[in-house]
């Protein structure tokens, strides 16, 4: 999979795609590096800085909202050109495929893991990530937007934490990002169990300032775990 991101703030991804299993599995690229883009990795991430769109001598990509308020907004020109300019690129596994776009902003469609799953089906997503007051709303309306998606019901300062958010979500589900055992685990899941439930886990020491293990854990008679375990989701 291929995940471009446009966003004001690139350094903010710096951390969550360099550590951890993203590191493994996503080569990283900021803007311009893409001599070092690993196209035999699961997922290929390139950042865009909105500011190298923006116009005249200080770029600017935000203007004041017709008919008056409070904020600037992000103007239509500025973030046209930057999605137009990341579809035109077509570079490593994406080949003719089409782009999904994505913007986050509070007003989205909640994200679930329903929509996670669908989305890690795509083959190149694209990913606005809004700041001000959010996009004029003819970037929308003008059909340059598949989705507007929303994490949660708080408000943030800007897209880049639900982008992050996305991006892992989603690369759980692409071949080759979990460990062999993850995915596994990941499988017995059916479709139709509730993700959320979970029952409790426990590992060494088998007693912790007075806190036990329940028995049965410890007893290696599998079926009477599984039936623990049954009972014991929450
Ligand atoms: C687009 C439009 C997503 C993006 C407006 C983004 C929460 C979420 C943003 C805004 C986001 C989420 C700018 C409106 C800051 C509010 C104070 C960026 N917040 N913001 N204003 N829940 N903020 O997914």
């Amino acid at each position: 999979m291929r995940i471009d991101v446009i966003t004001l703030f690139p350094a903010m991804f710096q951390g969550p795609l360099t550590e951890s299993i993203l590191k493994r599995a996503s080569s990283f690229a900021p803007e311009g590096a893409t001599a070092d883009r690993q196209d035999d990795k699961p997922i290929q991430i390139q950042l865009h800085d909105l500011r190298q769109f923006g116009l005249g001598k200080y770029h600017q990509v935000d203007d004041s909202p017709y008919g008056g308020g409070a904020g600037m907004l992000m103007r239509v020109d500025v973030v046209v050109k930057a999605i137009e300019s990341v579809k035109a690129e077509k570079v490593g596994r994406v080949g003719k495929a089409k782009p999904h776009v994505i913007y986050f902003s509070p007003r989205g469609k909640k994200l679930k893991q329903a929509k996670v799953e669908k989305l890690a089906k795509k083959d190149w997503l694209i990913l606005l990530c809004g700041h001000y007051e959010g996009i004029d709303q003819r970037v929308i309306d003008g059909g340059w937007i598949d989705e507007e998606i929303s994490i949660g019901d708080y408000v943030l300062t800007g897209g880049e934490l639900p982008a992050m958010v996305l991006i892992d979500a989603v690369a759980r589900h692409i071949p080759g990002v979990l460990g062999k055992e993850a995915s596994a685990h990941e499988e017995s899941f059916s479709a139709s169990l509730d993700r959320k439930k979970e029952y409790p886990h426990y590992t060494r020491p088998e007693e912790f300032r007075g806190l036990t293990v329940p028995d049965v854990l410890l007893s290696g008679h599998h079926g009477e775990i599984e039936k623990w375990r049954k009972e014991n989701v929450k």
